[in-house]
Order: structure tokens, then sequence, then C-alpha cells
């Protein structure tokens, strides 16, 4: 007898390709010139990244997973069972599953910015907990939104790899604001942040030797080519990842090789030769300064993990 398809309830909040357009022009109009990091992920750009984690040089994934199964029965003892569990940034949804058993949750919702690797992650999870009430929601979350689920229960949001760390601090502030009102007055947030540390350690992360980050970095322009009729040379850029120590963050730049013109959907553009454009932070935070900065969003620290070599630490907040 053929077994019952599993199902995912798919929500689709996600901007428009105007949008976009209008979106990344403004940026490559702006001096200097900026591209954001949420057009990474596209399908290509979704399977570059899975890469990136398992590169020996990134050592956020494998320690945070590490964190997670390490001390899993604790923080599903604190959070409690039956939550209603929102996942940001779900990628593939590899991470949650080190909780789930634990958690127990009423319900999961998987929220993502890459459409159709949310829907296959999403899907495959329901197929190997079929017990869980999973949702799937393709939405941006650094514009406003609210969940379009009517969903009764304690809210629980996962938030992990430090995705909030692709943010500025302010800007992560008024995310973390958001966050509260969406899980409301007791709700928890358990969210991944990587932790300041030298500067080899952090520079090889973003600089790896097979050129992984390089192409997830340059898969953006070729993204910009294909869906914006651009018409980035994408052998006259070169990718690089630099420590910024005022700001606290890596910045990865695409360097423009040569003095060129390019074109997007008919909007001309003027590099100079070693012109950047800037297409992601990745703000690395202390303990003390991640948990003031939650503090001013409303959040209350109940607990803290770190690993041994204090490379990435995982937060339980309260709101
Ligand atoms: C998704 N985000 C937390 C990653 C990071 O480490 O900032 C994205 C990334 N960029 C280059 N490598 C990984």
């Amino acid at each position: 007898a053929m077994l019952p398809e599993p199902t995912i309830e798919f929500y689709d909040l996600h901007p428009s390709m105007g949008d976009i357009r209008a979106d990344v022009i403004a940026a490559l109009s702006s001096s200097p010139k900026v591209l954001s990091p949420k057009y990474f992920y596209d399908q290509r750009g979704s399977q570059l990244f899975d890469q990136i984690c398992e590169l020996p040089e990134y050592y956020v994934t494998r320690t945070e997973i590490g964190l997670l199964e390490q001390h899993g029965e604790e923080i599903a003892g604190l959070i409690g069972k039956n939550a209603i569990l929102l996942e940001l940034g779900s990628g593939s949804s590899i991470k949650i599953r080190t909780l789930l058993n634990a958690l127990k949750p009423k319900a999961y919702v998987a929220l993502d910015i890459s459409k159709e690797h949310l829907i296959n992650a999403a899907t495959l999870l329901a197929e190997d907990f079929d017990w869980l009430d999973v949702h799937a929601v393709c939405v941006d979350f650094s514009t406003p939104w609210q969940l379009p689920i009517p969903l009764e229960g304690k809210r629980t949001a996962f938030f992990p790899g430090s995705s909030i760390g692709n943010f500025t601090p302010d800007e992560a502030a008024r995310i973390l604001t958001q966050l509260g009102h969406l899980i409301g007055k007791g709700g928890d947030l358990l969210i991944g942040i990587d932790l300041k540390k030298d500067v080899s350690t952090l520079e090889s992360a973003y600089n790896d030797a097979q050129g992984i980050t390089a192409a997830f970095n340059k898969n953006l322009l070729s993204r910009l080519n294909r869906e914006l009729d651009a018409n980035f040379d994408l052998g006259a850029f070169h990718h690089e990842s630099i420590w910024n120590d005022a700001e606290s963050r890596i910045e990865m730049h695409l360097f423009s090789d040569t003095e060129q013109i390019v074109s997007v959907d008919g909007e001309l553009f003027r590099f100079r030769a070693g012109e950047s454009i800037h297409t992601e932070n990745s703000y690395k935070y202390t303990v003390t300064d991640f948990s003031d900065l939650a503090a001013s969003a409303g959040f209350k620290s109940v607990k803290v993990w770190l690993d041994d070599n204090q490379l990435f630490s995982i937060h339980l907040l309260r709101f």
C-alpha cells in the first residue's frame, strides 16, 4: 500500500521581483556600492551555503550543532513541551532535528526567504517526524511581517546560525523587538550568536581554501544576470572577506578587477578598478554585548551556552 504523502501548509509572503529590482538599483547607485545579503539565497545560493556549513574553516555550523546536541535536554527542559515552535532562517531545517524529540512542540513553523529550498526542507522534515504539524512561510524578515497562521499556544522562536549577525546592531534590535511581539510576553527565543575571536580564524572562515565562499558571493552576480537581466562579467570581479575591528564585523566584498560598466535591467553602473560591492556583514559579539542588545529589545537572559573553545554561543532569552 502507498504511504500517505506528508503534507505541509505553505504560505508565501515574499516580496515581488519588482521590489527587488528597485532595491538592487538603489543599492548599486549608492556610494560605496552595496547589495543586500538576502539575495544570496536563491536555489544555487542555498546549496552553496549548505556547502559552506561543511567547510573545515567554517566552524560556525558544527559548533552550534554540537552545543544543541550537548545541551538539548536542558534547553528543552527550560522551554517546556507543546510550544508553537517558529524557526527563522530555517534553511535546510537540520539544526531543529536535534531538538524536536526533546521539545515535542505542538507545531513547527519554518520561515525562510528561499522558497524552493524551504518547501523541500519542510517536506523532508514532515516525512521524518510524522507526529509533527509542519508549516512553512516564505518571508523576508528584514521587513515588517506577521504570522499568517492562527496558532494558539506558547510560542518559542529558534533563530540559529548567527543569522541575526547579518544585520547591523540597530536592525538586529528592531528585529528582536518584532520577534518579542511575535512570541508575546513569556515567550522564549533560542538564538545562536557567533563570538568575537582572533582575526585569522574569522578571516579563514570567510575566505575558505576551496573557494566555496567566493562562489557563494559571486552567485549574487549570476542571480542578477539571470533574474534582473544584468551583464556582470564574473571573471572581472573577485571575492574577499575582511575583518572590520571598529565595527566588530566580517565584511564580504566583490572587488572589480578593472574599470568597467555593468548594465542592470537597462541601468548602467560604472566601476573603478579596485572598487567594491559590499555584499555582507557578519557581526561578531561578546556574550555581554549580545545580552545587552537583547535587553534593549525587552528580553531577559535565561541561560547562555558556549563551547569549550568559546567560538560560538547559544542564548535562551525570555520576552
Ligand atoms: C547566514 N549567515 C549567518 C552566514 C554568516 O556566517 O554570516 C552567511 C555566510 N556568509 C559567508 N559565509 C557564511
